[in-house]
């Protein structure tokens, strides 16, 4: 693995839409028992759950500390997944690991953007992630392939969707947030977007959905389901600190055209609930005071845009809430021609993201 100092744009890559055929997907397994209640272990059996049901469309990497190797070999022996040493201090890899470009050759090469774990010292969600820095390059690394770095431009992989055709979806919220790279405005911020994605148009939402401790990730509100249609979270309460939020999104995705001068056609799925942490579920998380504190009857920011699209399939997160099955449906007919498997999402929920957040697709080569 070389690490190149030229970017994606310059050698003729691009970050493909996630639709794009994949080789992998990767994921870590999660351990912190101060982000995941019961010591971690609810969520490591929801995702040997995850693992399973990826895996059933296209091969699953999962990256896992030397401490939890043995433990997490045996939860997932009877899975066909491949389960390789990454030590990281959470298990987010769409944020920690490479977002991968490709070339119309067939090349694959990654970028390993700069981490700061959603905000440094100015909101940060703990501290240190030393280890989640390193992720993107350990998996390049494993994986031969070539890696672009950014040190000097701090980006999660979550808070950015692409079409494959020039145009990426952001929010506003997150990226001009003063925590991610106050050095940069606007137009500097768009310059890197064009020159590591290789993209032309970007479209700027307002903000994320209420309480997203990214500060508004893209991926839990609004993505792409083909070029030119995107799926938005979607409240009409008015009552509901989202209606706003959905409403100021709508309106930009009314009023813009993407890179081929399309318009957008937008798709609505209800926003779950209104889902609360409860005290049992906050009771067994550890308190310590460089960890974002969980605290019962907190709003929290479910979504139904959480979703993965693997070969063949959409891995789609569900909450036990009426709107399940109806999210069900609005995500088929975006995806006639895939399988929609949903599973259980509120314990990924309870640590702050869900499916697409935890996962990370390599595309083909
Ligand atoms: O939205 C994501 N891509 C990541 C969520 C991270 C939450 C950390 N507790």
């Amino acid at each position: 693995m070389k690490t190149l100092n030229s970017t994606p744009r310059a050698d003729g890559f691009y970050m493909p839409a996630e639709w794009a055929r994949q080789d992998q997907v990767w994921m870590l397994w999660p351990e912190r028992t101060d982000n995941w209640r019961l010591g971690a272990k609810a969520v490591q059996k929801a995702h040997a759950a995850m693992a399973e049901a990826i895996s059933r469309f296209v091969p699953v990497s999962i990256g896992v500390s030397a401490k939890q190797y043995e433990n997490a070999s045996t939860q997932l022996a009877h899975l066909d997944v491949r389960v390789v040493e990454i030590s990281a201090d959470d298990a987010w890899v769409r944020d920690t690991g490479p977002t991968f470009v490709i070339n119309d050759k067939g090349d694959v090469r990654g970028v390993d953007w700069d981490f700061n774990c959603w905000g440094g010292f100015n909101g940060g969600l703990y501290f240190p992630w030393n280890r989640d820095q390193q992720v993107a390059h350990k998996v390049l690394s494993m994986e031969k392939v070539d890696r672009y770095s950014t040190p000097e431009f701090v980006l999660e992989g979550g808070s950015i969707h692409v079409d494959g055709e020039g145009t990426v979806l952001v929010t506003e919220e997150c990226l001009l947030n003063s925590n991610r790279n106050p050095h940069m405005n606007r137009e500097e911020i768009e310059a890197k977007l064009r020159d590591y994605l290789n993209i032309e148009q970007v479209i700027w939402l307002p903000w994320g959905l209420f309480n997203d401790e990214t500060d508004g990730h893209v991926d839990n509100f609004c993505c792409f389901t083909q070029p030119g249609e995107v799926l938005l979270a979607w409240t009409d309460d008015q009552n509901d600190p989202n209606y706003s939020r959905c409403q100021q999104a709508m309106a930009v995705l009314e009023s813009v055209v993407d890179a081929k001068g399309r318009k957008i056609k937008v798709h609505k799925v209800p926003v779950p609930g209104p889902l609360y942490s409860t005290e049992e579920e906050c009771e067994t998380i550890d308190q310590v005071a460089d960890a974002h504190s969980r605290q019962s009857g907190h709003r929290l920011a479910g979504s139904y845009v959480n979703f993965l699209i693997v070969n063949g399939g959409i891995i789609a997160p569900k909450f036990d809430v009426e709107t399940d099955e109806e999210a069900r449906a609005i995500l088929q007919s975006c995806f006639p021609d895939r399988e929609i498997v949903m599973i259980p999402g509120r314990e990924f929920l309870l640590g702050g993201g869900n499916i697409h957040c935890l996962t990370q697709q390599q595309p083909a080569g």
